[in-house]
């Protein structure tokens, strides 16, 4: 049994809806049940950290999902919020030896971004979703 808490961003949420749609949708073909997905919604990527940090404190999850979409083209503090999010993120992780995935993308453009949600790089979501059931295993059999 899986328990997951997803945190995503509502900045560029053309974006990162798919982007929640792609994970959940994985997590439950991955054999997650609806009702252990926990999802939080916070303004931008730069909230991530601190909810993913609520959800890891609270010892109720196997795993955070942090979900985001910072791009380049419309913003000109792109690398601070870039550098703030993925250091928290992974500062999470360590201090409170949970699974913090990284499933913010960081692109130059929006179009660059859907080629992340089913175009021809993938899906970010999907890659999420398997990484943090992997890792869950990687966890439990340490
Ligand atoms: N937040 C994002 O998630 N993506 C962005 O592209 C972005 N831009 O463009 O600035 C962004 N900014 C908001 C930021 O995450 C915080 O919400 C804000 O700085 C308040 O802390």
């Amino acid at each position: 049994m899986y328990k997951i808490a997803i945190v995503v961003s509502r900045f560029n949420s053309v974006v990162t809806e798919k982007l929640l749609d792609g994970t959940r949708a994985r997590l439950i073909k991955l054999g997650v049940s609806e009702g252990e997905i926990a999802v939080t919604k916070v303004p931008g990527a730069v909230e991530l950290p601190l909810v993913a940090k609520q959800y890891a404190e609270c010892k109720k999850y196997d795993a955070v999902i942090c979900l985001g979409a910072v791009i380049r083209g419309e913003t000109t503090h792109y690398d601070y919020v870039c550098q703030q999010v993925s250091y928290g993120c992974q500062r999470v992780a360590l201090d409170m030896d949970i699974p913090v995935i990284f499933g913010v993308l960081t692109t130059e453009n929006r179009e660059q971004a859907f080629d992340r949600l089913g175009g021809e790089h993938g899906h970010k979501g999907y890659d999420s979703a398997d990484t943090a059931i992997e890792m869950i295993n990687i966890m439990r059999s340490l």
